[in-house]
């Protein structure tokens, strides 16, 4: 054993002596509990809004092997739906999430106290419960289809100092579904319609606008890009509403598809920004005059519980 090392030895065990002694003065515990020191201080800043972000790993290939539908698979993003559903109704303190494709955005307000706002606290729970949710609604969504292997979520938590720093980061996320999207929808008609390669199809899109792709589903597929479904075009918002069930309101989790890059978004759920209490839904202006599904089994449930009263 070489000098220096003997050294820093010795000082180990007079740090781990001390803390036993120290412990000895209050309560008992072992001479082992100085190890509990080392953990990281990792409270987030007061007065931020604190936004957790989970995406699938590897679900490119995870969507092949279950042979999700293309570009876009309804069955899977309403399961996706559904595990941000048990996300909020499990944080109460979540104004808001977002979710495409593979990922989910958590918005939790800027007052929260939750976990006494510890980062890594914060971060696991939500995205084991969101895997955990992902994986037992799997069969309510996807029906006889069988889950291959067990899918996992990476996440992680930024913080955003401003109102417009956050809207800045959702419209971001939305700005992104549109891109993808667009693309997506020429590309697969493109290899499924018209019979051309994966090469092809690329090659064919590469270099053109937003207004060349619209066109092009147009004349070529007779597709109006602006009436495919708005929850391909815009992505999944998620606000917790007061919603009229029978005879009762009760608070549910509503899924909302709407541009939330514009002011008039913010102006319709004032909440959000302003002091949160959770606002009214209004059943009857509802798109298209449907309920969604993520919804209606929500309202199904509370009907059941009403009755068996
Ligand atoms: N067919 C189909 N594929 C989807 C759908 N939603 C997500 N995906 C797939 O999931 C991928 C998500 O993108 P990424 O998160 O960038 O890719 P990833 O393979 O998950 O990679 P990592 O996140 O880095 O692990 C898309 O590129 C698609 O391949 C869907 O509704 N239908
Ligand atoms: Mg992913």
């Amino acid at each position: 054993m070489n000098q220096s090392f003997k050294i820093l030895n010795f000082l180990n065990k007079q740090l781990q002596n001390k803390r036993f002694i120290n412990c000895l003065g209050s309560m008992a515990c072992s001479r082992y509990e100085y190890v509990k020191s080392y953990e990281k201080e990792d409270g987030i800043l007061p007065n931020v809004w604190i936004v957790v972000r989970v995406d699938g790993k590897g679900f490119h290939k995870f969507s092949k092997v279950h042979d999700f539908e293309k570009p876009n698979d309804e069955k899977a993003l309403n399961l996706m739906n559904n595990a941000a559903q048990t996300v909020m109704e499990e944080f109460r303190d979540i104004v808001l999430s977002y979710g495409q494709s593979d990922e989910y955005s958590f918005i939790f307000r800027k007052e929260t106290n939750v976990f006494n706002r510890r980062s890594a606290k914060l971060l696991s729970y939500v995205t084991s419960l969101f895997t955990s949710s992902y994986v037992m609604n799997w069969p309510n969504w996807m029906g006889d289809k069988k889950l291959q292997y067990p899918p996992c979520f990476d996440g992680r938590v930024v913080l955003y100092p401003s109102d417009q720093n956050l809207r800045d980061y959702l419209s971001w996320r939305q700005a992104d579904v549109h891109i993808n999207n667009l693309y997506n929808t020429a590309f697969w008609n493109l290899v499924l319609q018209a019979g051309l390669t994966n090469q092809e199809a690329e090659a064919e899109l590469r270099g053109t606008f937003s207004a060349d792709k619209n066109e092009l589903l147009f004349a070529r597929f007779g597709i109006n890009y602006n009436s495919l479904p708005a929850m391909f075009r815009k992505g999944t918002i998620l606000l917790r509403k007061r919603v009229q069930v029978t005879d009762s309101k009760r608070q549910l989790i509503v899924p909302i598809y709407d541009d939330l890059i514009r002011d008039k978004f913010w102006k319709t759920h004032p909440e959000l920004l302003g002091k949160y209490t959770p606002g009214e839904y209004d059943n009857e202006s509802a798109q298209n005059d449907m309920l969604p599904e993520l919804l209606t089994r929500q309202m199904g449930k509370v009907q059941i519980e009403l009755e068996s009263r």
